[in-house]
């Protein structure tokens, strides 16, 4: 069992194995099953490339066996750092066929991440692509593995320079035949997800393949996918929504057909969707919105989508209704978290559920409770916040001992950080937040460690990230600062963030420079006061 990974405890194992959720499948056989099913039916798409479901499978077992002969070992992390595109998923495969455990970052992941990244989950080897969308990940990585040791081998997709190629790798295949492979033990970690919910450092999210075929198989039922399922991956694929609920892996699951979208950009997207006849894809609210919009001057036909899924953020209802009579399919909402628990709209859902509501439960045994501030449960229909446990969320962050002991509680539940409210057909509506992280639209910005690089700028004595209500994204980030001297500007400490290898995503959309922050009682900044504060005076840049 991987070093720093909570099992669940046996009394548990035993009745999810009992009531068959836990199959003892591993998610290298779930592809092996469906290619010899069906062999020849089209898995993926990327651009005019295209690999049937035998192909797929015999490319991971190539890869599998050339990652072997690279020295690559069971249990052993390897940091995948890839866009969209389809070689994501063989080298994913190929990890899971191995048992090496995909760590999977994000591509708006800069140095600074991915250092981190790398250290915590000591990989040994760091997967990228050449270029994507005008950035070279060969010179990210190049300053990657001078700050991070422990990785032995860069992988490149496509031109490798001087590091390796995966074309290399397979052709390193014949040097560990593929039979001598034992598949991994399912209740083993198959993958390492990042937390978008936590604050300081990144956390890793260890998924096994118990519980992680699970969310794929019972995701592809609720979504209702099939063999005439056509997935357009708009969101990026190394994140678990389009990953595994269902997203690509759901869909091979059922049969269907991955179709890879560049960027998630209408004009990327909809020629996609018009060519590649998708049937559905899933979207986080900007994107809807933007989507939305697009429709006002683009001609393609959409008409083959039939289930648009949009999550990651709270939809708002008028953007939620407007979905149908616009874009001419049915809304699915998915309230999910990387940490395991997933809620679905259901497909004959009535559409006030649909609309007004982010779905409840994928399995009857999820145990939630909404709880206050004691941990006691609130009275039914009132807002709390949200715990959980069950049998596809996790007991523990991957070796974070001492935060995991306030992330869960004493038995076992998953401290959310949502504040929830549930009606009586089950349905949650998700309201607010206790947790200090900021949803930008989807993208997770987690506050303290933004603060803690600020704090080291020379202009800024103390600092507080408040999020700030915005139309488009739901809300944005705001940095108000105590100055040491001269005040910087917005630009300035976003130069400074750039510099140090911080995501875009993180940096501060606004600036308010004070002479004090509020406190609370307890002489901490109180950032809700802060956060009204804010709302209410004027965001103009200081000058
Ligand atoms: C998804 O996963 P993460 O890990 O990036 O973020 C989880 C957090 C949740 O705790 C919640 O605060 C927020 O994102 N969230 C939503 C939401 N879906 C996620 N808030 C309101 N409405 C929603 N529909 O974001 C994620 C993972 C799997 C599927 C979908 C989303």
């Amino acid at each position: 069992m991987l070093n720093g990974f909570v099992d669940w405890p046996a009394k548990f194992t035993a009745r999810y194995r009992e009531l068959g959720y836990w199959r003892s499948e591993t998610l290298g056989q779930l592809l092996r099953t469906q290619a010899w099913a069906t062999p020849t039916q089209v898995a993926l798409v990327d651009g005019e490339r295209r690999w049937t479901y035998r192909e797929l499978d015999e490319h991971a077992d190539c890869l599998a066996a050339g990652l072997r002969a690279l020295g690559i070992e069971r249990q052993q992390r390897i940091l995948v750092h890839l866009p969209n595109i389809a070689e994501f998923l063989p080298l994913c495969f190929a990890l899971f066929r191995i048992g090496a455990i995909p760590v999977l970052a994000l591509p708006a992941h800069r140095e600074s991440e991915i250092v981190d990244l790398a250290h915590i989950s000591e990989s040994v080897a760091y997967v990228i692509a050449d270029t994507h969308l005008g950035f070279d990940y060969r010179t990210l990585a190049r300053s990657v593995c001078e700050k991070a040791a422990n990785l032995q081998h860069v992988v490149v997709v496509g031109d490798a320079q001087e590091f390796v190629s995966l074309t290399d790798i397979e052709a390193r295949a014949v040097e560990a035949p593929a039979n001598e492979m034992a598949e991994p033990d399912p209740h083993e970690v198959a993958l390492l997800l990042l937390s978008g919910g936590t604050t300081g450092s990144p956390k890793l999210i260890p998924r096994t393949h118990d519980d992680y075929v699970y969310n794929v198989r019972a995701s592809a039922a609720a979504a209702a996918l099939d063999r005439a399922t056509r997935y357009l991956v708009s969101l990026p694929i190394a994140h678990n929504f389009a990953l595994g609920c269902p997203g690509a892996l759901g869909t091979l699951y059922a049969g269907g057909t991955v179709v890879f979208c560049g960027d998630p950009s209408p004009d990327t997207a909809f020629p996609l969707i018009e060519k590649e006849k998708i049937t559905v894809t899933a979207l986080i609210p900007p994107l809807v919105l933007l989507w939305l919009e697009a429709t006002e001057w683009t001609t393609e036909d959409l008409s083959s989508l039939q289930w648009l899924q949009a999550g990651g953020a709270r939809l708002k209802a008028e953007t939620a209704a407007r979905i149908e009579p616009v874009l001419g399919c049915r809304l699915q909402q998915v309230y999910g978290m990387a940490e395991g628990l997933l809620n679905f709209t259901g497909l004959d859902d009535p559409d006030d559920l649909v609309v007004n509501t982010q779905g409840r439960p994928l399995a009857a045994d999820d145990e939630v409770r909404i709880v206050d501030r004691d941990d006691t449960e609130v009275n039914e229909g009132e807002i709390g916040e949200l715990q959980v446990r069950g049998p596809y969320t996790i007991r523990g962050y991957y070796r974070a001992e001492e935060y995991n002991r306030q992330a869960f509680t004493a038995d076992g539940f998953y401290r959310t950080g949502d504040l929830v409210r549930r009606l009586p057909s089950g349905h949650f509506v998700v309201e607010g937040r206790s947790k200090d992280v900021i949803n930008r639209g989807g993208d997770k910005v987690p506050v303290e460690e933004v603060e803690n690089h600020l704090l080291a700028h020379p202009a800024v004595r103390d600092v507080a990230m408040v999020g700030v209500p915005d139309e488009t994204l739901g809300e944005r980030s705001c940095a108000c600062i105590i100055a040491s001297g001269a005040a910087p500007t917005l630009a300035e400490l976003n130069a400074y963030l750039g510099g140090l290898g911080l995501a875009a995503f993180k940096l501060p959309d606004r600036l308010v420079v004070l002479d004090h922050f509020p406190t609370t009682r307890l002489g901490k900044v109180n950032k809700q006061a802060l956060a009204e504060h804010v709302g209410s005076v004027s965001l103009e840049l200081p000058t």
